[in-house]
């Protein structure tokens, strides 16, 4: 992309409305923009990272075996009267009325939707194990939208659900999830710990919220260091082999892990002083397994071996993908702006020309951004060198590849990785290699 031509609106300044790092930055970035409390824009760079975010999911859910669906945003109030929540759910759910007086709703989560597909779509044990994702817009009216994307009002999630036989596979289906949610969140860059948690409104007796760390975020969190050095997402196991989820399981949960709401001060107290974490915590993921809370309450059984009908064992698994945006940005940034980890960044690279009009410098330009295409954001705006600076360390792209007169002569670039700020003078040749590794 060619920045002259791009809607990137960034700002030096710092935006008053915004109260923490992510949300300024997300907006001095010209990634997002608000149009009503906590309903935002994504703008050209804002949306190539919530779609690398999404991506990154897609490929790993596949791996472990779930299927990418899509179900509409706005649902009936009938169905969720079948399962109960249509009143239960409270004030956070946007009601909404069609011109025939029908009740109508923004869907908050989709639980009964898919479990009604599922109702008139399988009918034998022999259709199940099922696992089914959507990645859509969610809308919930929080009181108190706030941090800009990390609790938005209309915010995009990744949501699952499984659908098993017996309580075995339904508890098999939820390690392989907990899994695949630990490999995708290693994948983007970032650790996440896994923390038992209270299930809410989504009802259930088992569940786990995965949490970010840094000192911005809505949880307290109490963890056992080992957190900090284990492979979080090992790969030696397999998600089709039963001793490997359960071996897996038992190492994520084995550790002293809990949220504020789950804490519980007298098994804390039996782990050393010296291997007791306390922190804050951005919650990026929460799964459940509910049983058959859903798929009785609205009549959803299928033909068992013995003709006996048997209502499937459920859960459910989100991940906040709008929400990943910021929360990535809390845990990795410095003073000058962003640092996106390779795998979400809406650039790999970003190419400054510090002489817009110098025959050399824009040939060496060209031919970069020539052999780099759709990875690179290439700076050719009539701007100042300092400029150009500030917003690519703004902007976060893991690599600069910075083009003057002098270095042009010698078909030379200079380049800065942003995370180290390491620099070096490198052949074009030398530099993409680099770059493209
Ligand atoms: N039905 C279940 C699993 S699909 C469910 O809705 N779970 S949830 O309520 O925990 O939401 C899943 C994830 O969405 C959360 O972990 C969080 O990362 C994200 N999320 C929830 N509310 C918001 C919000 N207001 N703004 C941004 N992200 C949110």
């Amino acid at each position: 992309m060619r920045l002259s031509r791009s809607l990137i609106p960034t700002i030096k300044e710092t935006p008053a409305e915004a109260q923490i790092v992510s949300h300024r930055l997300m907006l001095r970035a010209g990634m997002i923009r608000q149009q009503s409390a906590g309903i935002y824009a994504w703008l050209p760079s804002g949306l190539r990272v919530l779609h690398n975010i999404a991506n990154i999911v897609r490929a790993e859910q596949a791996r472990a075996g779930a299927q990418e669906i899509l179900m509409p945003t706005i649902q009936s109030a009938d169905l969720w009267r079948e399962s109960g929540r249509y009143d239960a759910y409270g004030p956070e759910m946007l009601r909404i009325r069609d011109r025939h007086d029908r009740e109508m709703l923004y869907g908050p989560t989709n639980e009964e939707m898919l479990t009604a597909i599922m109702r008139e779509s399988v009918q034998s044990y022999r259709d199940l194990p099922q696992m089914l994702y959507q990645i859509q817009w969610k809308f919930r009216d929080e009181v108190r939208p706030r941090f800009g994307v990390l609790r938005g009002r209309e915010f995009y999630m990744k949501d699952g659900y499984s659908f098993d036989l017996d309580y075995a596979a339904a508890v098999s289906s939820y390690r392989r999830m907990m899994l695949s949610y630990m490999r995708i969140f290693r994948t983007m860059g970032v650790r996440a710990i896994p923390m038992r948690a209270d299930t809410g409104p989504i009802g259930g007796d088992l569940s786990h919220e995965f949490h970010i760390l840094a000192p911005t975020g809505e949880s307290g969190v109490f963890y056992d260091k080992a957190f900090e050095s284990i492979d979080l997402g090992n790969d030696t196991y397999n998600y089709d082999t039963q001793a490997d989820l359960d071996a897996f399981f038992d190492q994520m949960t084995k550790l002293y892990a809990a949220t504020d709401e789950k804490h519980d001060p007298e098994a804390w107290a039996k782990i050393p002083e010296t291997d007791r974490r306390e922190g804050r915590g951005i919650e990026v993921g929460q799964i459940f397994y509910f049983g058959t809370k859903y798929s009785e309450k609205m009549g959803f059984s299928v033909v068992g071996p013995d003709g006996a009908r048997i209502h499937p064992e459920m859960g459910s698994y989100g991940i906040g993908v709008s929400r990943l945006t910021g929360a990535i940005i809390e845990a990795s940034h410095d003073d000058a702006g962003i640092i996106w980890p390779d795998a979400v960044a809406p650039f790999r690279a970003a190419i400054l020309n510090l002489r817009q009009g110098d025959a050399t410098t824009d040939k060496l330009c060209e031919d970069l951004y020539a052999r780099l295409g759709d990875a690179a954001l290439y700076d050719d705006r009539d701007a100042r060198a300092g400029e150009k600076f500030a917003d690519a360390d703004l902007m976060g792209h893991p690599w600069q590849l910075i083009v003057g007169p002098r270095g042009a002569a010698k078909n030379q670039v200079e380049l800065k990785r942003r995370r180290t700020g390491e620099r070096a003078e490198l052949s074009l040749e030398d530099a993409l290699a680099k770059v493209l590794a």
